[in-house]
């Protein structure tokens, strides 16, 4: 049944002397490090959020949730909320024995009594829960690349809340929320969920939805774990406490969600739904495509449109929360306001900027007009999302020893600093095998080391707006690859390959270690007797036999220019 919004709803916390003492005493289990998404399912199992779940799931609940969205006790509950485990700590763990639940620093959260052991069907949890065993929804690939193989499952004795350091007065347990309603005399509350920043369409939105429905409206953002690729929550956040500004006085509150993610689309929607009532919430907004991972691999979307919908209706009671139908808002020209989609005067003239749209404008530094969004929302995604031309990025060379990867990285970095605007550092192949990687060798484990270490002070230089010039020679596709995801996710990353042909890097031979090479003097040497995997989509392939140094250099500041990091 679900909870009165009156009534506290069950926690998992023991008293503060209980937790003291227990706290010692755990210290002697085995102990588990929870992974970023265990901490944010166990913070939301501990202070109710995820009630009526007393801990990990057991097994009999997990094929449960899994085939029918029901607990053993025939209650709903869409999504497996499970203890996953690699096999060599699960070997030392038999049912009965409890085990302490650390955080990254290694501070006791909670300690689990694990009731089952068990090896689940992967493939069988990603049909039933999201729909397709399809490696493009991020749930599907989360848990088959990063969860591990066994589930532990068992009640769970909370010791302490996760500790936050950010935003710590937005965050609230469901009873906070519950006392802060009761408090304000609030009985009727419209949830907004949302994992993206608001714009106006969305504020037109959600206070509709709530006059609609004769109520006060609560903005129930995401901050534990969304979709990759979302803009990071201390953006967002600073962002919604802008729009909150903009909403008559008390009628809106905003409280941040812990919450990880799976984009599950229709059950994820009821998962929502069941979590803000929880909440205190009794109205609950549900749009079209809701929590939708995106395509999948075939380019088609996982789930129809208003799927969340119709699962959500269909077990609104039981969740106890009635849906609030999600109203597309788009911007009429010639009344200058909102209207939604479905009811603009006919003959006037609907704008609408798409989330694509939108990033393409950010990252180009265009104008994004007032009667989309909110100026300080506009200003905190720029200062987050500078243009292009503004961003970091990384330049990365790869080729055979002598090809001319560091002459022609010099003249790049030479060149980058004359024009100014950004720091340039220029991680060359010998420069950063004396100050970074001075005990490595040249086994393909070493070199895969030594590229990484570049990867990791690339993404920080790119990361911090700079730019990063690496020219190891990097002869593993793999390891390129590991690079470039790193950099990517803070900035552009250009692939240039100095595809010098071997003969003439031997021919020319500045350093002579060819000739050792070849009597076996220098052993692994890239080549000769080490493989050498030529990149085959490089974003620049250059040629240094019929091309000078300073025309090679050129050619990648054409290329920069040409992807937007620099302007002439
Ligand atoms: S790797 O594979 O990317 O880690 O190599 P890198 O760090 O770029 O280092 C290459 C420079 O080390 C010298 N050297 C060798 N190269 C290849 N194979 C072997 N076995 C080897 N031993 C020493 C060589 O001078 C490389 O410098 P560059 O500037 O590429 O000529």
């Amino acid at each position: 049944m679900p909870q009165s919004p009156l009534a506290p709803v069950p926690e998992l916390y023991v008293s503060y002397e209980s937790a003291q003492k227990l706290k010692e005493e755990a210290g002697n289990l085995p102990s588990w490090d929870l992974t970023p998404r265990q901490i944010c399912d166990l913070e939301l199992l501990m202070n109710g959020g995820f009630n009526p779940l007393k801990g990990f799931l057991s097994e009999e609940d997990y094929n449960g949730v899994v085939e029918n969205m029901r607990l053993a006790n025939g209650a709903l509950w869409p999504m497996p909320i499970t203890l996953d485990v690699n096999e060599k700590f699960a070997e030392t763990i038999e049912p009965g024995q409890d085990i302490a639940l650390r955080d990254q620093e290694g501070v006791i959260l909670a300690i689990l009594s694990v009731s089952d052991k068990w090896v689940p069907n992967k493939a069988r949890e990603a049909e039933k829960v999201f729909g397709a065993d399809d490696l493009a929804h991020p749930a599907v690939n989360y848990l088959h690349n990063t969860a591990g193989n066994v589930y532990l499952g068992g009640p769970i004795i909370g010791i302490q809340q996760p500790v936050h350091y950010d935003f710590k007065g937005r965050r609230d347990t469901p009873n906070e929320l519950r006392a802060y309603f009761r408090k304000l005399g609030w009985r009727k509350i419209v949830a907004f969920q949302t994992r993206n920043p608001l714009h106006r369409a969305h504020q037109e939105l959600t206070f509709r939805a709530a006059k609609e429905a004769e109520a006060n409206l609560l903005i129930h953002p995401v901050v534990g774990m969304t979709k990759p690729g979302d803009v990071d929550h201390f953006t967002r956040v600073r962002c919604y406490e802008a729009v909150l500004d903009k909403y008559p006085q008390s009628t809106t509150t905003m409280s941040l969600l812990n919450l990880a993610m799976r984009m599950a689309g229709p059950r994820e929607a009821v998962w929502h739904g069941l979590i803000r009532a929880n909440h205190g919430v009794t109205h609950f907004i549900v749009g079209r495509d809701h929590a939708g991972p995106g395509k999948n691999s075939e380019g088609k979307d996982f789930y129809g449109p208003y799927d969340a919908q119709e699962l959500f209706k269909e077990h609104e009671e039981e969740i106890g929360v009635t849906m609030v139908d999600f109203k597309h808002m788009v911007y009429v020209q010639e009344k200058a306001q909102y209207y939604p989609a479905n009811e603009v005067p006919e003959g006037s003239t609907v704008l609408d900027i798409s989330g694509t749209e939108l990033r393409r404008r950010l990252r180009e530094g265009l104008d994004i007009p007032e009667w989309f969004s909110f100026p300080e929302v506009v200003t905190e995604l720029r200062r987050t999302s500078p243009p292009r031309s503004k961003q970091g990025f990384t330049v990365f060379f790869t080729g055979l020893s002598g090809s001319g990867k560091s002459t022609i990285a010099n003249a790049l970095m030479v060149k980058l600093m004359e024009m100014g605007g950004r720091p340039v550092t220029l991680l060359d192949g010998d420069v950063v095998r004396k100050h970074l990687s001075s005990e490595l060798g040249f086994s393909k484990e070493h070199r895969d080391i030594n590229i990484k270490r570049i990867g990791y002070v690339a993404s920080e230089i790119t990361k911090n707006g700079g730019i990063a010039i690496c020219a190891p020679i990097a002869p593993y596709t793999a390891t390129r690859r590991a690079v470039r995801e790193m950099a990517e996710a803070y900035g552009a990353f250009v692939e240039v390959h100095v595809a010098t042909p071997i003969e003439e890097c031997e021919r020319r031979d500045r350093k002579g270690l060819y000739k050792l090479a070849r009597e076996g003097k220098i052993k692994e040497f890239t080549g000769i007797s080490d493989p050498y995997e030529a990149p085959t989509a490089a974003e620049l392939v250059v040629n240094t036999v019929d091309v000078d140094v300073d025309h090679c250099a050129h050619q990648v500041i054409l290329k920069l220019e040409a992807m937007g990091l620099i302007k002439a």
